[in-house]
């Protein structure tokens, strides 16, 4: 069995802005989501700062699959992107996500690193900012709901300006995401706040969970 990467090796002094976006569009979508919101919040050298509502969103690609659920997370972390992609990897398959090789196809869960601070990498593994973000209303209208309007997203433009030219139909606000999973990690959290929390919702980051 091959070990998964620790990412507190790949640690460094800066912490940086991240935000993360997650869709899902099988098997009760919403608790994949919102149980990998509070994996997220568990990162070492990370914290969860705030999440966005949960959003039913109409599929990209093929059309014969469920809608899917999709919000943003934003996260505060020493992690390098690299080690951060690893972590969110193994969060994507500790909830059963399978490739079969369909481009856009259904999926357990998905999490996209959409930005990195105010990096732009582009790596055989790794683009930043994520390639499509920036057409894609289902990732930029939860990105509005954690992130300042005059986020400037590298390379692209500014996310009020990226907003203005995307359709919205397709995109429903459902309700506020349910972090009792959250909850229920911070109470058997080995790190403690300093190392998993604190975690808001919404767009102040100021309302710590645990
Ligand atoms: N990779 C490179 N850059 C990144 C990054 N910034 N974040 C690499 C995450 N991964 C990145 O991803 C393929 C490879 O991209 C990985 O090996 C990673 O090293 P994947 O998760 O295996 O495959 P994927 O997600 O099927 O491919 P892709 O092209 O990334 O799809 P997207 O762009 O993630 O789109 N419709 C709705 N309504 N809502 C959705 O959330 N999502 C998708 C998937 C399609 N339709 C959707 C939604
Ligand atoms: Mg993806």
């Amino acid at each position: 069995m091959t070990a998964e990467p620790h990412p507190v090796a790949h640690a460094h002094p800066v912490e940086e802005t991240a935000y993360i976006g997650l869709g899902a569009n099988l098997d009760d979508p919403r608790r994949h989501v919102e149980t990998a919101v509070a994996e997220l919040a568990r990162l070492p050298s990370t914290r969860l700062a705030a999440t966005s509502a949960l959003y039913r969103t109409a599929p990209l690609g093929p059309a014969d699959q469920p809608d899917y659920i999709n919000a943003v997370a934003r996260i505060e972390t020493r992690l390098t992107p690299q080690a951060l992609l690893a972590a969110m990897q193994a969060i994507e398959r500790r909830h059963g996500r399978v490739r079969n090789g369909t481009r856009w196809g259904p999926r357990t869960l998905d999490l996209d690193l959409l930005t990195f601070g105010d990096r732009q990498i582009c790596s055989s593994g790794l683009t930043v900012p994520h390639p499509e973000m920036h057409r894609r209303a289902f990732v930029l209208v939860p990105l509005a709901d954690v992130a300042p309007r005059g986020l400037s997203v590298p390379g692209r433009d500014q996310l009020a300006a990226l907003l203005a030219k995307v359709p919205r139909d397709g995109v429903a606000r459902l309700a506020s995401m349910d972090l009792r999973p959250l909850a229920d990690l911070c109470a058997t959290n080995e790190h403690g706040p300093a190392g998993g929390g604190p975690a808001a919702q919404g767009m102040t980051g100021t309302d710590p969970l645990c």
